[in-house]
Protein backbone atom coordinates (compact mmCIF):
# COMPACT_ATOMS: atom_id res chain seq x y z
CA UNK A 1 0.00 0.00 0.00
CA UNK A 2 0.99 3.58 -0.96
CA UNK A 3 2.53 5.35 1.86
CA UNK A 4 0.46 8.62 3.24
CA UNK A 5 2.34 11.58 2.57
CA UNK A 6 0.97 14.04 5.11
CA UNK A 7 0.33 17.57 2.58
CA UNK A 8 1.77 20.86 3.96
CA UNK A 9 -0.57 23.25 5.50
CA UNK A 10 -0.53 26.00 2.50
CA UNK A 11 -1.58 22.78 0.08
CA UNK A 12 -4.18 21.53 1.99
CA UNK A 13 -5.61 25.71 2.84
CA UNK A 14 -4.92 25.58 -1.04
CA UNK A 15 -7.04 22.55 -2.23
CA UNK A 16 -9.90 23.36 0.97
CA UNK A 17 -9.93 26.65 -0.87
CA UNK A 18 -10.12 24.87 -4.81
CA UNK A 19 -13.08 22.75 -3.18
CA UNK A 20 -15.06 25.87 -2.12
CA UNK A 21 -14.29 27.67 -5.61
CA UNK A 22 -15.78 24.85 -7.57
CA UNK A 23 -18.64 24.46 -4.85
CA UNK A 24 -19.67 27.97 -5.13
CA UNK A 25 -19.25 27.56 -9.31
CA UNK A 26 -21.13 24.50 -9.30
CA UNK A 27 -23.80 26.34 -7.29
CA UNK A 28 -24.05 29.47 -9.26
CA UNK A 29 -25.04 27.12 -12.07
CA UNK A 30 -27.80 25.06 -10.26
CA UNK A 31 -29.01 28.28 -9.41
CA UNK A 32 -29.64 29.66 -12.99
CA UNK A 33 -30.26 26.62 -14.36
CA UNK A 34 -33.31 26.61 -11.62
CA UNK A 35 -34.41 30.01 -12.63
CA UNK A 36 -34.19 29.03 -16.10
CA UNK A 37 -36.56 26.23 -15.26
CA UNK A 38 -38.81 28.61 -13.07
CA UNK A 39 -38.91 31.15 -15.34
CA UNK A 40 -38.65 29.98 -18.68
CA UNK A 41 -37.90 33.27 -20.27
CA UNK A 42 -34.24 34.01 -20.37
CA UNK A 43 -34.82 37.99 -20.17
CA UNK A 44 -36.48 37.12 -16.83
CA UNK A 45 -34.05 35.40 -15.76
CA UNK A 46 -31.12 38.06 -16.60
CA UNK A 47 -33.29 40.22 -14.50
CA UNK A 48 -33.46 37.94 -11.66
CA UNK A 49 -29.78 37.17 -11.49
CA UNK A 50 -29.03 40.58 -11.44
CA UNK A 51 -31.74 41.45 -8.55
CA UNK A 52 -30.12 38.81 -6.61
CA UNK A 53 -27.08 40.30 -7.85
CA UNK A 54 -28.58 44.07 -6.48
CA UNK A 55 -29.80 42.32 -2.92
CA UNK A 56 -26.02 40.45 -2.80
CA UNK A 57 -24.48 43.90 -3.65
CA UNK A 58 -25.83 46.39 -1.02
CA UNK A 59 -24.86 43.75 1.93
CA UNK A 60 -21.49 42.90 0.53
CA UNK A 61 -20.69 46.37 0.75
CA UNK A 62 -19.91 46.06 4.28
CA UNK A 63 -17.91 43.67 4.38
CA UNK A 64 -15.33 44.57 1.79
CA UNK A 65 -15.09 47.88 3.76
CA UNK A 66 -14.64 46.21 7.14
CA UNK A 67 -12.12 43.53 5.43
CA UNK A 68 -10.27 45.40 3.08
CA UNK A 69 -9.33 49.03 4.84
CA UNK A 70 -9.82 50.62 1.65
CA UNK A 71 -10.16 54.45 2.81
CA UNK A 72 -12.55 56.87 0.86
CA UNK A 73 -12.42 56.87 -2.58
CA UNK A 74 -11.63 60.35 -4.17
CA UNK A 75 -13.29 59.91 -7.01
CA UNK A 76 -15.42 57.22 -9.39
CA UNK A 77 -11.99 56.51 -11.12
CA UNK A 78 -10.54 55.57 -8.23
CA UNK A 79 -13.42 53.44 -7.13
CA UNK A 80 -13.90 51.66 -10.14
CA UNK A 81 -9.96 50.28 -9.42
CA UNK A 82 -11.12 49.37 -6.19
CA UNK A 83 -13.59 47.42 -7.32
CA UNK A 84 -11.73 45.46 -10.03
CA UNK A 85 -8.81 45.38 -8.50
CA UNK A 86 -9.68 44.21 -4.24
CA UNK A 87 -13.07 44.07 -4.59
CA UNK A 88 -12.88 41.41 -7.69
CA UNK A 89 -10.24 39.68 -5.49
CA UNK A 90 -12.02 39.60 -2.10
CA UNK A 91 -14.80 38.02 -3.52
CA UNK A 92 -13.92 36.45 -7.00
CA UNK A 93 -10.55 35.39 -6.42
CA UNK A 94 -9.63 37.32 -9.61
CA UNK A 95 -8.44 40.90 -10.29
CA UNK A 96 -10.01 42.74 -12.54
CA UNK A 97 -8.78 45.58 -15.27
CA UNK A 98 -10.40 49.31 -16.00
CA UNK A 99 -10.23 51.05 -19.35
CA UNK A 100 -12.39 52.24 -21.63
CA UNK A 101 -12.62 55.84 -19.52
CA UNK A 102 -14.97 58.42 -21.37
CA UNK A 103 -13.93 61.91 -21.37
CA UNK A 104 -15.59 63.14 -17.77
CA UNK A 105 -14.50 60.14 -16.01
CA UNK A 106 -18.21 59.09 -15.31
CA UNK A 107 -17.96 55.70 -17.73
CA UNK A 108 -15.74 53.04 -17.92
CA UNK A 109 -15.60 49.50 -18.49
CA UNK A 110 -14.24 46.36 -16.29
CA UNK A 111 -13.09 43.32 -17.99
CA UNK A 112 -12.54 39.99 -17.12
CA UNK A 113 -10.12 37.54 -18.38
CA UNK A 114 -10.73 35.02 -16.24
CA UNK A 115 -14.16 34.86 -14.91
CA UNK A 116 -14.64 31.30 -12.32
CA UNK A 117 -17.94 31.54 -12.26
CA UNK A 118 -18.22 29.98 -16.35
CA UNK A 119 -15.79 27.23 -15.31
CA UNK A 120 -17.25 23.95 -16.66
CA UNK A 121 -20.17 26.39 -18.27
CA UNK A 122 -21.35 25.67 -22.45
CA UNK A 123 -24.55 27.36 -23.47
CA UNK A 124 -26.99 25.31 -25.11
CA UNK A 125 -28.45 27.51 -28.29
CA UNK A 126 -31.47 27.94 -26.16
CA UNK A 127 -29.86 30.54 -23.67
CA UNK A 128 -28.46 32.77 -26.49
CA UNK A 129 -29.98 35.63 -24.84
CA UNK A 130 -28.89 34.75 -21.77
CA UNK A 131 -26.17 37.06 -19.45
CA UNK A 132 -25.37 34.26 -17.48
CA UNK A 133 -22.88 36.15 -15.20
CA UNK A 134 -25.69 38.93 -14.80
CA UNK A 135 -25.20 38.24 -10.69
CA UNK A 136 -22.01 40.18 -11.13
CA UNK A 137 -23.74 43.57 -12.89
CA UNK A 138 -26.26 43.63 -9.69
CA UNK A 139 -23.42 43.01 -7.32
CA UNK A 140 -21.31 46.31 -8.83
CA UNK A 141 -24.76 48.14 -8.61
CA UNK A 142 -25.96 47.81 -5.34
CA UNK A 143 -22.91 48.10 -3.81
CA UNK A 144 -22.08 51.16 -5.40
CA UNK A 145 -25.66 52.58 -4.15
CA UNK A 146 -24.61 51.76 -0.54
CA UNK A 147 -21.84 54.25 -1.29
CA UNK A 148 -24.07 56.47 -2.29
CA UNK A 149 -23.31 56.31 -6.13
CA UNK A 150 -26.41 55.50 -8.50
CA UNK A 151 -24.97 53.22 -11.97
CA UNK A 152 -26.05 51.42 -14.92
CA UNK A 153 -23.62 48.33 -15.24
CA UNK A 154 -24.30 46.72 -18.70
CA UNK A 155 -22.51 43.91 -20.60
CA UNK A 156 -20.25 44.76 -23.32
CA UNK A 157 -18.45 41.33 -23.96
CA UNK A 158 -19.19 38.00 -22.88
CA UNK A 159 -17.05 34.80 -23.59
CA UNK A 160 -20.12 33.21 -23.27
CA UNK A 161 -21.42 34.66 -26.26
CA UNK A 162 -17.71 34.27 -28.03
CA UNK A 163 -15.78 36.95 -26.92
CA UNK A 164 -12.52 37.32 -26.20
CA UNK A 165 -13.05 38.37 -22.43
CA UNK A 166 -16.02 39.62 -19.95
CA UNK A 167 -16.60 43.39 -20.44
CA UNK A 168 -19.07 45.47 -18.19
CA UNK A 169 -19.26 48.85 -18.78
CA UNK A 170 -20.24 50.90 -15.04
CA UNK A 171 -21.57 54.45 -15.80
CA UNK A 172 -22.43 56.75 -13.20
CA UNK A 173 -25.55 58.83 -13.06
CA UNK A 174 -25.48 60.42 -10.25
CA UNK A 175 -23.59 60.80 -7.29
CA UNK A 176 -25.40 61.81 -4.10
CA UNK A 177 -22.92 63.27 -1.77
CA UNK A 178 -23.42 62.28 1.59
CA UNK A 179 -24.32 65.01 4.60
CA UNK A 180 -21.89 65.99 6.48
CA UNK A 181 -23.58 65.23 9.89
CA UNK A 182 -22.77 68.30 12.07
CA UNK A 183 -23.52 72.04 11.12
CA UNK A 184 -20.86 74.34 10.65
CA UNK A 185 -21.83 77.71 12.59
C1 LIG B 1 -15.48 54.45 -0.78
O1 LIG B 1 -16.19 54.43 0.23
O2 LIG B 1 -15.24 55.48 -1.39
C2 LIG B 1 -14.93 53.13 -1.27
C3 LIG B 1 -15.96 52.48 -2.12
C4 LIG B 1 -15.58 51.13 -2.56
C5 LIG B 1 -16.77 50.37 -3.06
C6 LIG B 1 -16.35 49.00 -3.42
C7 LIG B 1 -17.48 48.08 -3.63
C8 LIG B 1 -16.97 46.66 -3.72
C9 LIG B 1 -17.74 45.87 -4.68
C10 LIG B 1 -17.18 44.51 -4.86
C11 LIG B 1 -17.62 43.91 -6.14
C12 LIG B 1 -17.24 42.48 -6.21
C13 LIG B 1 -17.75 41.79 -7.43
C14 LIG B 1 -17.47 40.33 -7.41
Amino acid sequence: MAPVIPRSGDAIFASVERVNAELFTLTYGAIVRQLLTDLEEVEEVNKQLDQMGYNIGIRLVDEFLAKSNVSRCIDFKETAEVIAKVGFKMFLGVTASVSNWDADGTCCSIILEDNPLVDFVELPDTCQGLYYCNVLSGVIRGALEMVSMKTEVTWVRDMLRGDDAFELQVKLLKQVPEEYPYKDD
